[in-house]
């Protein structure tokens, strides 16, 4: 088993504890899972890198008992997390078909004309201004990493390199004047400072504009244990209950509300500077948010025994595999891939690499268990007698894309909501 501390691994100063709650300031806030000192879960590591002294942070996660809040305990400094954001759905089929839904979708709503401006906060490689572009819009994006906002510009899609702040929004509204559209789909959750973020969009957003977010949805997070989700990139594990009450503060309103499918269940809100009458379906959502106790300690103390359980149940399939000198790999070099291997201590010993479809992760090696990434075709070449899925939430696209290596008897593994072998 390696150590999970590499012996090199020293204190962090980029590491905030908090000390009250991100949204309500309350100080009341119960840490139910501790998944032990872990590598930013998007390092990967070139070879000559291994030797290196690798940095593991906390990652311990509470929810706040006034207001609801799910959030991590130490905040790691954006400039660690996405100076290089290596995360492009535009490699993704399932994204590119949702974002284009996404923009008719916020056009509709909005009446929006040829020539208004929308705003996509974190907008990455600009897949989805993209679609807003073909339909017209004055587009404008923001993203702090570097890689990313270059080469959606050299793309044409003018992208600001900068975290989004109320003074960013300010010097956006005086340039180019206020936004009919803003959206920021997993993002949101990523932002240090949700009173600054959301004080930005009001200064940005027009009055009978909407902003829109898409964030991974607590209650997908719980019913489904998605404990991977859950790392130094996301700050914050959002219920309707508590985002209600942060919008409210700032003269913001939750109008409507739909769950969506990616990203293992997420959901999206819509967001108006005026107060109008919200909808039958963010009403019922808060009634489910409620009876599935989101401000109970025991809803996520029972959680906490249902990761324990997949961690055992995992770990004890690969082990009784491996005795038999069955062949395994991985599948998807995912952030939340890494916070699994990291947290059961799964390494080379287990699955002899991992296939991933993006090339800059290919030869690479992942953070903290050091597993070596290949291209996908090595499954074919290989045939491997299991393939543990690591990014779950394309799991139907990678199953149906490998659909030869099923039929020459590979067998898949998926973990969440419980291990099975398909
Ligand atoms: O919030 C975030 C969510 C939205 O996505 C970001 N913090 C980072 C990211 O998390 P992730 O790294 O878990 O991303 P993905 O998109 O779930 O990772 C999928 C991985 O699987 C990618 O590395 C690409 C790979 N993949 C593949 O190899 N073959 C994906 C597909 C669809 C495939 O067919
Ligand atoms: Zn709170």
């Amino acid at each position: 088993m390696k150590n999970s501390l590499s012996k090199n691994s020293h204190r962090i100063k980029e590491v905030n504890k908090l000390k009250d709650c991100r949204v309500c300031g309350g100080t009341s806030l119960l840490t139910f899972l501790q998944l032990g000192p872990t590598p930013a879960p998007n390092g990967f590591l070139d070879k000559m890198q291994l030797n290196n002294s690798e940095k593991f942070y906390p990652l311990d996660v509470c929810f706040c008992e006034s207001c609801g809040m799910v959030q991590l305990a130490h905040v790691v400094s954006p400039k660690v997390m996405f100076s290089n954001y290596v995360y492009i759905p535009s490699t993704s089929v399932t994204m590119q078909g949702h974002f284009n839904k996404l923009s008719i979708d916020a056009i509709k709503r909005t009446n929006a004309e040829r020539g208004n401006l929308v705003v996509d906060i974190g907008s990455n490689d600009g897949t989805l201004l993209k679609f807003f572009k073909e339909s017209e819009m004055q587009i404008l994006g923001v993203d702090p990493a570097v890689n990313l906002a270059d080469k959606a510009n050299k793309e044409e899609i003018e992208t600001i390199c900068d975290l989004f702040t109320r003074d960013l929004a300010k010097r956006i509204r005086k340039e180019k004047g206020e936004a009919k559209i803003i959206t920021a789909t997993n993002v949101f959750a990523h932002a240090p400072d949700l009173h600054d973020f959301v004080e930005g969009v009001k200064a940005l957003l027009s009055d009978d504009g909407l902003f829109i977010i898409e964030f991974p949805y607590l209650i997908d997070l719980l019913e489904k244990v998605e404990f991977d989700t859950i790392y130094q990139e996301h700050l914050s594990y959002i219920a309707l209950t508590p985002l209600n009450k942060l919008l409210e503060k700032h003269g913001m309103y939750l109008i409507d509300a739909k769950r969506i499918p990616v990203h293992g269940g997420s959901i999206r809100v819509y967001v108006s500077k005026v107060n109008k009458a919200s909808s039958q379906k963010f009403k019922s959502l808060i009634k489910l948010e409620k009876k599935k106790g989101i401000l109970n300690r025991e809803t996520y103390l029972k959680f906490r025994k249902r990761v324990d359980n997949i961690r055992h149940d995992l770990v004890q399939l690969l082990w009784s595999l491996r005795l038999k000198d069955k062949k395994i790999v991985g599948y998807g070099a995912s952030a939340k891939g890494n916070v699994t291997l990291n947290y059961c201590r799964i390494g080379p010993e287990t699955l002899d690499y991992i296939v991933d479809s993006i090339s800059y992760k290919q030869g690479k090696f992942t953070p903290g268990m050091h597993i070596q990434i290949h291209p996908e075709k090595k499954l074919l070449e290989d045939q491997p007698d299991y393939t543990l899925i690591l990014a779950w939430n394309f799991a139907d696209e990678i199953i149906n894309k490998q659909e030869e290596y099923r039929k020459k008897g590979g067998k898949f593994i998926l973990m969440l909501p419980e291990v099975r072998i398909v």
